[in-house]
């Protein structure tokens, strides 16, 4: 990949719409952004830096589209090199045909993320701001939102350099007892040290929250489960406002996974509607009940349905004793006579005598919450339930996966390096510590090879 080609992208995504953005970068940005786009009334000056000019997509004398086109001269732009951006009409024609003519003027195809990473390798911005700039655009919740403005603002580089900078001064300190040991002996040099990698590991450990990090970029999961009939589809429709799954009086009608997305405390809420949990001959839904219990174990939260307008069933008792931890019950069908008594109502039942332990829901140790599908209402504690596990903390300073894998990584170098100095000669930590400081240059980019930038930017689109 030549870093003094000129490349070119469509900016904006396929398909229809108003306005479609063609891009260029590089040295010959203005020369073929001259040659294709043809200014109103054709003045001879030379383009104006940052002015929005009026003109035509031109093949030579014929007209193809009229737009506006705009030259950020070096280095005020954001690849810091020359850049040209032309507005056109959003068909795919046109845009299309414009990419043409500038790749014949000698413009080369970006790869995805090459204009940032040209950013980064001009110096403009460093890499985990490069890669911030993509968590914005794939942000879908608020949150996501906030984390992304948070490390775009270099919220993660000056965690991370505060880190490397502490890191450097106990290589310096392991340095001055190696290079003078007649002033500063390994003992001394070994108890100052071991404090400060302590605390050192201490604060990169409290940032690694990855609980955090897994709900801001995938959002929480939630399996709504059940037997048959009890109404889990309608909790699902009713819950989203919208009628996603299909709902019928027959028992076995979900036969596969239907999902919804909502969002709770501004964070992306992944619903998942399963097939009806019992014994069944049905080769179909057979698997649908397979994939039940999969989305179950692969949920961070349940909600398991029951119906109370019957009694217990022997189903229901099973699902409620293979309940994980994080799960609340919901007791469905709250708009008919019920037929289910919460654990302290067990002697208001009717038919108590009768068939005690079937009607009583016993001490589960997971939230209560009668509901009705009919009534979304009702429906409030369930929301109000899931914001419990959407809370996540705004100092939350590292929140990509690849930067807390370059954190653990440094962790466990230090942790390393700290046992070495408890109990052998503290020289023998320093390849550790170089290590640690390599893993957190990681991050921030200041220690990179191609093959970590080309991981990086391959998940950019193409355009950025
Ligand atoms: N009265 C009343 N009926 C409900 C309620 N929730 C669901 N139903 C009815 O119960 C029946 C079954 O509802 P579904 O939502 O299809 O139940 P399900 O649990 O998804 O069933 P399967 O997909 O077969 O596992 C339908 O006739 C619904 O209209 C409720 O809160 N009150
Ligand atoms: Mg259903």
């Amino acid at each position: 990949m030549n870093e003094n080609d000129t490349i070119i992208a469509i900016a904006t995504p396929p398909g229809e719409g108003g306005i479609g953005i063609l891009r260029l970068s590089g040295p010959r940005s203005e020369a073929i952004l001259t040659k294709v786009f043809r200014r109103a009334g054709t003045p001879t000056t030379p383009w104006e830096s940052h002015r929005l000019t009026y003109g035509f997509l031109q093949e030579g004398d014929l007209i193809l589209d009229e737009g506006m086109a705009v030259l950020m001269r070096a280095p005020r732009s954001y690849t810091r090199e020359d850049v040209a951006e032309i507005q056109l009409h959003g068909g795919s024609y046109v845009l299309q045909k414009g990419l043409e003519l500038c790749l014949n003027q000698g413009a080369r195809m970006a790869a995805p993320g090459e204009f940032t990473r040209r950013a980064f390798l001009n110096g403009r911005i460093d890499l985990s701001r490069a890669e911030a700039v993509m968590s914005l655009i794939a942000a879908r919740g608020e949150q996501e939102h906030r984390a992304a403005i948070r490390e775009m603002e270099g919220g993660v580089t000056a965690f991370v350099r505060g880190a490397a900078d502490k890191l450097y001064e106990i290589q310096a300190g392991l340095a001055a007892c190696v290079d003078y040991p007649e002033e500063i002996s390994e003992e001394e040099g070994a108890a100052e040290m071991i404090p400060r990698l302590e605390s050192l590991i201490a604060l990169l450990e409290e940032s690694i929250q990855e609980r955090g990090s897994r709900l801001l970029h995938q959002g929480l999961r939630v399996a709504l489960i059940g037997r048959p009939n009890v109404g889990k589809s309608s909790l699902l429709n009713a819950l989203l406002g919208e009628e996603k799954a299909i709902v019928t009086p027959i028992p076995g009608t979900t036969r596969d996974l239907v999902q919804g997305e909502m969002t709770l405390g501004g964070v992306r809420v992944q619903i998942t509607d399963t097939a009806g949990v019992r014994e069944t001959q049905d080769e179909v839904e057979k698997i649908g009940v397979e994939r039940s219990r999969r989305a179950m174990a692969e949920a961070d939260v349940t909600l398991l349905a029951l119906d109370g307008s019957q009694p217990l069933q022997k189903e229901d008792q099973d699902l409620i004793v293979a309940l994980p931890e994080q799960a609340a019950i919901l007791i469905n069908k709250q708009d008919l006579p019920q037929q289910i008594a919460l654990p302290e109502q067990a002697d208001i039942l009717p038919n108590k005598q009768d068939q005690p332990q079937q009607n009583t829901l016993l001490e589960t140790g997971h939230r209560l919450i009668p509901c009705s599908a009919k009534n979304p209402e009702t429906l409030r504690p369930v929301k109000d339930y899931l914001r419990e596990f959407t809370a996540l903390s705004d100092q939350m300073a590292v929140t990509q996966p690849r930067h807390l894998d370059a954190l653990k990584r440094a962790v466990g170098f230090l942790r390393e390096a700290l046992e070495t100095v408890q109990t052998l000669p503290p020289d023998l930590a320093a390849t550790d510590l170089q290590a640690a400081q390599q893993a957190l240059g990681e991050i921030t980019g200041d220690q990179v090879d191609e093959k970590l930038l080309d991981k990086v930017f391959s998940s950019f689109c193409v355009g950025k």
